[in-house]
């Protein structure tokens, strides 16, 4: 059963993000697991990712995967919904682009489903096609993602908590640990972070030092 608690510290990663080292990246997500990260989303997407390297693509997953399990960590995978079901992931995490909620929600069963949304209307379409948590983003400037939205501000966050009381959301975009408590703040149960651990694996023991 999926509670809000465990979107509280969202850890996103794949090998594009730690310039291709998929060693550098298990080392990466180890650290996070043993510091404390509540969920964890497998995205090996975009330039330098190992999509369409089929054997390697599907090793480093499964690979992120076995951690995972190790720490009893949810591994979620980004769009690619063939391989969730593939390797038995806990869940997939969509965009508004990646087909209707309502049938990935019955393709995945009970597995969490998690929908990128951009307004209170794909929220609420989010929520009424039974997604588990809706992400909210990006709230900063991101460098980690090439096609992403304008930044939204704190502003689109209280906005969608005061509709959505209910609701678990998490933050996405430019979050960092300056940011985090204002984020919370905001109404976000969790945050979801690429470069701040990627770049600085330290982030996670530093989160948790702050208590939120
Ligand atoms: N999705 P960082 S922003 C994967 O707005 C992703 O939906 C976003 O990375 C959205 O923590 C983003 O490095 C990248 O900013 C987040």
């Amino acid at each position: 059963m999926f509670g809000r608690e465990q979107l509280k510290l969202y850890f996103i990663m794949g090998s594009q993000d730690v310039d291709g080292d998929v060693q550098a990246a298990l080392n990466i997500l180890r650290t996070a697991l043993q510091d404390g990260i509540t969920l964890f989303q497998w995205r090996e997407k975009g330039a330098g990712s190992l999509y369409g390297q089929t054997a390697t693509y599907e090793q480093f997953a499964r690979d992120c995967l076995a951690l995972c399990r190790q720490y009893g960590v949810p591994f979620l995978v980004n769009d690619d919904v063939d391989l969730a079901l593939k390797l038995d992931a806990e869940g997939v995490h969509i965009g508004q682009d990646d087909g209707d909620i309502t049938a990935m929600r019955a393709r995945i069963g009970d597995k969490i489903l998690g929908v990128s949304a951009h307004s209170v209307a794909e929220v609420h379409s989010a929520e009424a096609a039974g997604a588990d948590y809706v992400g909210l983003g990006p709230i900063y400037p991101t460098v980690s993602k090439a096609d992403a939205n304008a930044p939204t501000g704190l502003s689109w966050l209280e906005e969608a908590r005061a509709a959505f009381p209910q609701l678990p959301i998490v933050a996405i975009g430019g979050i960092n640990l300056e940011r985090a408590p204002a984020v919370f703040a905001a109404g976000a149960d969790g945050v979801a972070v690429i470069s701040a651990i990627c770049r600085h694996p330290e982030f996670v023991a530093e989160f948790q030092a702050l208590s939120l």
